[in-house]
């Protein structure tokens, strides 16, 4: 049966490519869902892609997650950095997860130094731009 990973964009980033392109990039989430729909496929995998605005529905997507999905690619926006919901959810489910960010956390303000995901994660993936999410399949299929 293929693989399906779970990818999951926290809030906001279904303005991407409409606004700040300067640090977010030009494409849109729908721009890199394709990238990744082609890539995954490329490996014989299969990515569910799927953006929110509400931390509760994002929870509920990782309790889900147990059941169907080999890996979990997360991008939780703002949300990296202030949900302790979060990361219990990704602790519960004990399903490997990439953690991925657009822009390079370190070299922004401090408060987005620390991030909740991290210590529920393989590892995290940041200031590659869209690349980043791709770099996260190719470590995720080395691990499942
Ligand atoms: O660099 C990333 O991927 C972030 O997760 C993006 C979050 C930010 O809060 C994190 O610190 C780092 C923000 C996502 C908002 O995306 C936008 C896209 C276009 C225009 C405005 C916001």
């Amino acid at each position: 049966m293929t693989k399906s990973i779970l990818v999951i964009n926290g809030p906001n980033l279904n303005l991407l490519g409409t606004r700040e392109p300067g640090i977010y990039g030009e494409e849109t989430l729908s721009d890199i869902e394709q990238r990744m729909i082609e890539k995954a496929s490329l490996l014989g995998l299969s990515v569910d892609f799927r953006q929110s605005n509400i931390e509760g529905e994002i929870v509920n997507w990782i309790q889900e997650a147990q059941d169907g999905f080999s890996a979990i690619i997360i991008n939780a926006g703002a949300l990296t950095h202030t949900s302790v919901a979060i990361m219990d959810a990704l602790l519960a489910v004990n399903t490997p997860t990439v953690e991925v960010h657009l822009s390079n956390i370190f070299k922004r303000e401090e408060f987005r130094h620390h991030s909740y995901i991290t210590p529920a994660a393989i590892g995290m993936i940041t200031g590659f731009g869209a690349i980043g999410y791709l770099l996260a399949i190719d470590a995720i299929n080395d691990v499942i």
